[in-house]
């Protein structure tokens, strides 16, 4: 399942946005270091569900949901302890916090907006990390340097079974080594750093800008961040989001998560009232749309449902638009097949583009939201 990590200095409200989108109960306190270890849960992330397109009623399957003609996908979501400087040397929970960097497919940072220097806080994430990891290069160099000569392995293959603490796709290590030495005996620290940093450059995140609720005019230093990361950096209320879902669950609201309002059933009061007017002017609380974000913008993910039959909609077992699958974007109707079935993938035929009735190749891309049937041969003996 797709990992994402919460990541942030201790305090920005890691364990706040954490709880918010797990339903988790987590230790959440104003001291530093409030969580000791991380925590794992699922989140969800959304799209429109194609139910309302063809106004039927579904049913979801594979761990997803639908509310009010909007589908929720499950994601792994991992709380991860704060980190501060120093932390590559261990520094506060420093190393447990950058080892699990490795874990996760993509991350959320998350700032917190009250605090005047939360503008260099970003930074300091990337830096222990590339510290951290030029730190555990230069100690194993001697050995990668040896097996390169010793072996007469290329560098790319040696490093690559050591990049695999790092997470990184091995298609990427060739093209991160083309202009570096070959021979590791030529490589100095500096050299060492600036691969560390191209380690780095492959990590996917967002950036969230938290605690948003307390700075509603003056918002603008979210445009300063932006300019400052080159990127966007979302608005963010984690705590709004919390208090909407407990509250939900006790009846006083209806609450479909990623809209940009609520309806109050009971017990209206000034929590409430404060709640709405940060959504106002946030356009939400910001916590579904960094998931979102981060899921199908930075991870470059797509959703697509597979159907039996094109005019139902539904599958051998009568669910209508059951699934969907999460999936890389550019995925082919051959990966699709894969995922959905081996016995399935190995007897592929073609696909029936059920939104546009139409029939696809093997190698089709496809695209967000599709529903496709998947037309194949049944193996003998399967
Ligand atoms: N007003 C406001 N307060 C928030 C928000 N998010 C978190 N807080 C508060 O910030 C404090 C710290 O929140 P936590 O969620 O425990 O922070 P953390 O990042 O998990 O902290 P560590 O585990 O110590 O690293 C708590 O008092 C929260 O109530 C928010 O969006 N708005
Ligand atoms: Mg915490």
């Amino acid at each position: 399942m797709l990992t994402v990590g919460l990541y942030g200095k201790p305090s920005t409200g890691k364990s706040t946005f954490f709880s918010a989108v797990t339903k988790k109960v987590v230790t959440i306190a104003e001291h530093p270091f409030s969580t000791t270890t991380s925590d794992e849960g699922i989140a969800y992330v959304s799209d429109t569900c194609p139910c309302t397109e063809f106004s039927i009623t579904c049913n979801p399957a594979n761990g997803t949901y639908c509310q009010s003609g909007t589908r929720f996908v499950p994601i792994k979501i991992i709380d991860v302890p704060g980190v501060i400087g120093g932390a590559h040397a261990g520094k506060g929970l420093g190393k447990q916090s950058l080892s699990a960097l490795n874990k996760v497919d993509g991350l959320i940072y998350l700032l917190d907006l009250t605090r005047e220097d939360c503008i260099e806080d970003f930074e300091l994430l990337k830096n222990e990390y590339i510290l951290w990891v030029t730190n555990i290069l230069n100690k194993n160099w001697r050995g990668i340097s040896k097996e390169v000569a010793g072996m007469r392995r290329p560098l790319d293959l040696v490093i690559q079974t050591h990049l695999n603490t790092f997470n990184i796709d091995p298609r990427y290590v060739k093209i991160m080594l083309e202009d570096l030495p070959r021979n590791p005996y030529d490589w100095t620290g500096n050299t060492i750093k600036l691969f560390s940093e191209r380690i780095w450059a492959k990590k996917k995140y967002v950036i969230a800008a938290n605690k948003a609720d307390l700075c509603l005019d003056q918002l603008g230093v979210i445009e300063a961040l932006q300019k400052k990361y080159g990127r966007k950096v979302l608005p963010v209320s984690s705590l709004s989001e919390l208090i909407l879902i407990r509250r939900q669950e006790t009846g006083d609201v209806r609450y479909v998560r990623g809209s940009n309002n609520f309806t109050v059933l009971k017990n209206r009061d000034e929590e409430l009232s404060r709640i709405e007017r940060t959504m106002a002017v946030l356009g939400g609380t910001g916590v579904q749309a960094c998931l979102n974000n981060l899921v199908f913008d930075e991870l470059e993910q797509i959703l697509a449902y597979p159907v039996e039959n094109i005019d139902r909609l539904d599958d051998s077992r009568g669910r209508v638009l059951p699934g969907p699958y999460l999936m890389p974007q550019h995925s082919t109707l051959a990966d699709f097949a894969r995922r959905v079935h081996t016995e399935i993938s190995e007897g592929l035929l073609f696909g029936v583009d059920a939104r546009h009735r139409r029939r696809i190749g093997k190698q089709t891309p496809l695209q967000q939201n599709d529903i496709i049937k998947l037309v194949h041969t049944r193996k003998k003996g399967k």
